[in-house]
């Protein structure tokens, strides 16, 4: 085993013992947690501990908590508390430790953001990051949150492919499979029968839908000049020579995979470049058929968090099956609404201004706030957009407030980009808030300032 995991599994049973310790005296616990996939099916994993030993426990799901939202929680006054803060905190530790732990709260961080490491005893912290390893590819908050927990109780085990899934939401899924942590949760799923897998079309809609509709529809990945464009869909389902009604899943192999070559022939873009981006493994939940594959699921808890229902994904992740419907009816509405995004940035391309750092898109109010970083992310997976440098989102997040989003590739990170870092600091700079990883990141900042969050941000990028 390698030292990093090593290290990482001896911290992980430490916080473990701590928790366990903690759990016998039944403590209201306060959970704060993303309100992404990865944030969501986290919070489900740790919920289900809690649940199966009757700790009762609130849950709030927020974009990550800033300086500014820690503060305020420590201005509460009403008895000593337990905060646990997951897929996020690591940057604001010095201000979880100032405001909330030196008070006497407990506190628990589980995250996999970049931060800096705890020298308090008694404050809970794990980060894969602390161990060496890179928290934007080896492990996400679902697997940090998993690899705690499973040492508890044994009851959370059905729970692993939340872990699965909160890795392939965070984009942490890579042609060679996963790595690190999640790679060793990914062999526990399916050594426990929890997960199958089996060779495919990394598409969305695989099982649910005709095979035209389902290319048709298809948003995670974007298929150039054939997602949105129906007549190019049906032309390739006819090529392939079958029956309009079977979707992906009811082809066979063989007519799949005749399906991938004309798909890739179809999308102008070099082969060798898009055949792990349409073409791999695709996982599904062994024992629950009525689940779609895990792929789909990332998504559909994104799209719960994108129409600000976060708390119906997590009802879904924790058995509620009005709720798994739910769930996936704001998945269609998550893809027409990103087709249509990609419609515009396609038209608007030409437009984008390029400067020696970065990329600048912005989309005013043409693209809601809530779905500009997942069109930034499929416009350079699918290539609409040269991977040559960063590429940085503007929308309007409110009256008074922007969202800036910004996306890198690992090409981009290996020269020394730091996505999250840049606009941490940038927002800091003019009053906003901040962080992300290496190759992702987000910050809110005031409107008025926009200009000069952009000059730091530049500087940032170097
Ligand atoms: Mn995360």
């Amino acid at each position: 085993m390698r030292p990093e995991i090593s290290a990482f599994e001896k911290k992980a049973g430490e916080i473990a013992s701590f928790l366990e310790e903690k759990l016998e005296d039944r403590p209201t616990i306060d959970i704060f947690t993303h309100a992404d996939a990865d944030g969501i099916s986290a919070a489900s994993i740790f919920a289900t501990c809690l649940h199966v030993n009757d700790v009762p426990f609130r849950i709030k799901f927020t974009r990550p908590f800033g300086a500014r939202g820690i503060l305020e929680l420590g201005k509460l006054d009403d008895g000593k508390r337990f905060f646990v803060f997951i897929d996020q905190g690591s940057r604001e530790i010095p201000t979880i430790r100032k405001a909330i732990f030196s008070k006497g709260h407990d506190v628990l961080v589980l995250d996999h953001h970049p931060g800096g490491p705890v020298d308090e005893p008694g404050l809970m912290y794990l980060n894969p990051h602390l161990m060496g390893m890179n928290g934007a590819k080896e492990a996400c908050a679902s697997t940090v949150v998993y690899s705690v927990v499973e040492k508890i109780d044994e009851r959370v085990k059905h729970q692993v492919w939340l872990a699965l899934v909160g890795a392939i939401g965070d984009r942490q899924e890579f042609p060679s499979g996963f790595t690190g942590i999640n790679e060793i949760l990914f062999r526990k799923a399916v050594e426990r029968g929890v997960v199958t897998v089996k060779e495919g079309l990394k598409l969305l809609d695989r099982e649910f839908f005709p095979a035209a509709e389902c290319l048709r529809l298809s948003v995670r990945p974007y298929l150039p000049n054939v997602s949105g464009n129906p007549s190019a869909c049906v032309e390739l389902v006819q090529m392939v020579g079958v029956p309009s009604s079977l979707s992906i899943d009811e082809l066979g192999i063989e007519k799949e995979k005749l399906l991938c070559d004309a798909l890739i022939a179809r999308l102008g873009i070099p082969e060798s470049d898009f055949h792990h981006v349409v073409w791999g493994p695709v996982y599904y939940l062994k024992k629950h058929k009525e689940f779609p594959n895990l792929r789909k699921w990332a998504v559909a808890l994104d799209a719960s968090d994108t129409y600000e229902k976060p708390e119906i994904g997590f009802a879904a992740n924790m058995g509620d099956e009005e709720a798994r419907d739910e769930c996936l009816l704001l998945l269609q509405g998550f893809e027409r609404r990103m087709l249509e995004n990609m419609e515009w940035l396609k038209r608007n391309v030409r437009s984008f201004e390029v400067t020696s750092k970065a990329r600048y898109v912005r989309v005013g109010k043409e693209v809601p706030a809530s779905e500009m970083g997942e069109m930034l992310s499929l416009a350079l997976e699918s290539r609409l957009v040269e991977a040559d440098r960063p590429v940085i989102g503007l929308a309007e997040a409110s009256e008074d407030e922007m969202k800036i989003s910004g996306r890198a590739t690992f090409d981009l990170t290996a020269g020394g980009i730091d996505i999250g870092k840049a606009m941490s600091e940038a927002a800091k700079a003019v009053g906003g808030e901040g962080g992300g990883h290496d190759v992702s990141g987000a910050a809110y900042v005031p409107r008025d300032r926009v200009d000069d969050f952009i000059r730091v941000l530049e500087q940032n990028l170097g």
